[in-house]
Order: C-alpha cells, then structure tokens, then sequence
C-alpha cells in the first residue's frame, strides 16, 4: 500500500492461476486437512444466490447447514454491477501472503482454516474461545452486497454471507468500560509466507480496531462467505470483518481474536504510516491520501480501454453511518 495505484494493467491475467488449477489444489489440500468427508457444494441456487461463474467447492458442514436459512440480497447497492468473482478472488491486499495482488491467490491454498477458534476477551461479561463451527450455528446468514473501497483507488462490489458482528458482541456482554473493538489475524508464518519476510514493513499479527459504536452498527459485518460460497483462503476465511464505508484496510482478514477494550488499538497501517492511514480510514472524496487524490476510484473490473473510473462518493455511498461522526471533524480524523 505504500507504492503508488498500480497501471490498470496490474492484474494480468497471464500472472494468474487459471481457476482450475487453483481449484483443484485447493481440493486437494482440503482432502490432505481432513475434509474428505465434506460433499461438493453446488453453489447456493435460487433466490439471488445464483452465481454462474462460481465452481462448486466443498465446503465444512457447519456452512453448508446454514445455507437453506440464508436471507439472501439482504442489502444491495442499488443497479449496481457485482464485480466477478475471478477478480474479486485473484486481486487481494492479504500482506501475510505477500505484497503484490496475485500473491493472496497463489500462496493461500495451504492455510488451515479447520478448526478454527476465535478468543473473545477483554472488557466482556462472559469471554471464551469459541469453535467457528458454534459461533455460525446460532446466527442466520445474510447476503449483503457491499462496495469495497481500497485506500489505493481501486474498488469492487462483493455479495457476502454472513452476520451483524452487533449480534455476536450482544451475546459476549461488553461492560461499560469498553470502548473500542481489537480485531487480530491468525498468525502462521509456515503457512504465510508474508509472515517470514524479513523485508515486509507490517507487523504481525495484522491488527485492526472500531470505536464500539462503529462495530455495534447494523452494517457492520462478520463474513464466512462470499458469492454463494464460504470465504476463499485469500479473502481471509474462514472469518473476516467487513465494514463498508471505511477503506478496505479495516476489514481484517481471518481473524482469531476480538478483543473489547477502554484504549483505541494500535492498528497496523497507522503504527506503519501515521500520516497515512488514519484509525478512522471513512471513505472521504474531499481527504486525499497524501501521495494521491481520493476523489475517484477505479471500479474493477477495469482496463486499458475501459479503465471504469467512477466519483467516490462519502462513507463509501453509506449515507446512514454519517450519524456516528456528528460533530467529528473528518479531515483531522482522518
Ligand atoms: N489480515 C489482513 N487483512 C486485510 C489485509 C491484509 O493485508 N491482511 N488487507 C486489507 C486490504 S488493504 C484490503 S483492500 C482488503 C481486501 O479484501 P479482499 O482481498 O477480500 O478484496 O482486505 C484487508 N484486510
Ligand atoms: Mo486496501
């Protein structure tokens, strides 16, 4: 992130594993992890969960469970096209597996994401380490197509599946003291390779954090899924926050830990850039970065001949969350 917005040309597609063979290794992979018993899923059919481009995977029962109940197209972005899943699964900012966008997808068919526990402490009544399998259980899935805006000036539209990460948080009994969300990323340097480079400038694990209001908001959401389909590993599965109108940065990927505290955290692209990266990160047209101009972003996919760039619009078009900053001056908080 600290170079400047790649040429459109970025993502060759020669650059890219064909989805087959990525695939097939991940199935392979998955069978060596002890998922052999897990069936072929056909992506999820009907009601707005039909995704034509999207090739059956297996998937853990826990998800495959959940699927009748989803409710799906739950929040939409209007006329809005959703970004193809080939794009939105191979160009991926996921540092522990390297630093350029076709690393995530090439390096990340080795992580194991089965089983998989999340630890809740902090400023909470009731703190544990839960199975993900238990944690999805009690909840309903939603589909909720949100705009993914990257603080480089590119962006996406993807449907994900998953829940308010508001109802998880009722169920742990924040105290009155806490304020503010720490999320952290698994940290695994055999299997992400990120994690062993002596060159990255990140320090691990990948932290992020929300005022407590921030991660209390209804469109404030933890994904297992995405078009029909649980997480692929570069788009942090099996469990990653999403926090629409804020840039792509805070919506950490594969989390192993939320923690409520009193201190706003240290999170990992400030502790890297201050003047940078802000706690905050709203998506705001009239902020630039100080390196580019935030006015604009490039709507992937995107090319030579159709570079597809849109306006940016404030708090990523989430015109409902401007509420939580009444009162905030946007550009001091940036
Ligand atoms: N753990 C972790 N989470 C992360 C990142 C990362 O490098 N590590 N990159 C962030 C950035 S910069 C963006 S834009 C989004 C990209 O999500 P996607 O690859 O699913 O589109 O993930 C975010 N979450
Ligand atoms: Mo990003």
């Amino acid at each position: 992130m600290l170079i400047q917005i790649p040429p459109p040309s970025a993502c060759r597609e020669s650059e890219v594993t064909p989805e087959s063979v990525y695939l097939s290794r991940r199935q392979l992979l998955d069978a060596a992890a002890g998922l052999v018993a897990a069936t072929l899923l056909p992506v999820a059919q009907g009601e707005g969960g039909d995704y034509a481009d999207v090739e059956p995977v297996a998937a853990p029962a826990w998800f495959r469970e959940k699927l009748p109940g989803v409710h799906w197209r739950a929040v939409t972005p209007g006329d809005e096209a959703v970004t193809p899943f080939k794009t939105a699964s191979q160009y991926n900012n996921f540092y522990e597996f390297g630093p350029n966008k076709t690393d995530p997808a090439t390096r990340a068919a080795g992580l194991v994401t089965e089983p998989w526990t999340l630890l809740v402490d902090g400023e909470v009544a009731r703190p544990g380490r839960h199975a993900l399998e238990d944690l999805v259980g009690s909840q309903r899935l939603e589909e909720r197509i949100y705009r993914l805006r990257c603080v480089e000036g590119w962006s996406m539209v993807i449907p994900w599946l998953g829940f308010p990460l508001a109802s998880l948080l009722e169920r742990v009994e924040p105290t009155s003291r806490a304020r503010f969300v720490r999320f952290e990323t698994l940290v695994d340097p055999e299997r992400m390779p990120g994690q062993r480079s002596g060159f990255s400038l990140l320090d691990w694990p990948y932290v992020e954090g929300l005022r407590i209001d921030e991660a209390m908001h209804p469109l404030t959401l933890l994904a297992v899924g995405m078009y029909g389909r649980i997480l692929p590993n570069q788009n942090g599965a099996p469990l990653r926050l999403v926090v629409p109108w804020k840039y792509g940065f805070k919506s950490i990927k594969s989390i192993v830990r939320i923690s409520l505290v009193e201190e706003r955290p240290r999170t990992t692209w400030e502790l890297v850039a201050p003047h940078e990266y802000g706690f905050y990160a709203n998506v705001n047209p009239q902020v630039d970065h100080p390196r580019w101009s935030q006015a604009r972003e490039r709507r992937l996919p995107s090319g030579l001949f159709s570079p597809n760039i849109i306006p940016t619009r404030l708090f990523n078009g989430y015109d409902e969350v401007a509420g939580l900053y009444a009162g905030l001056d946007l550009r001091e908080n940036f």
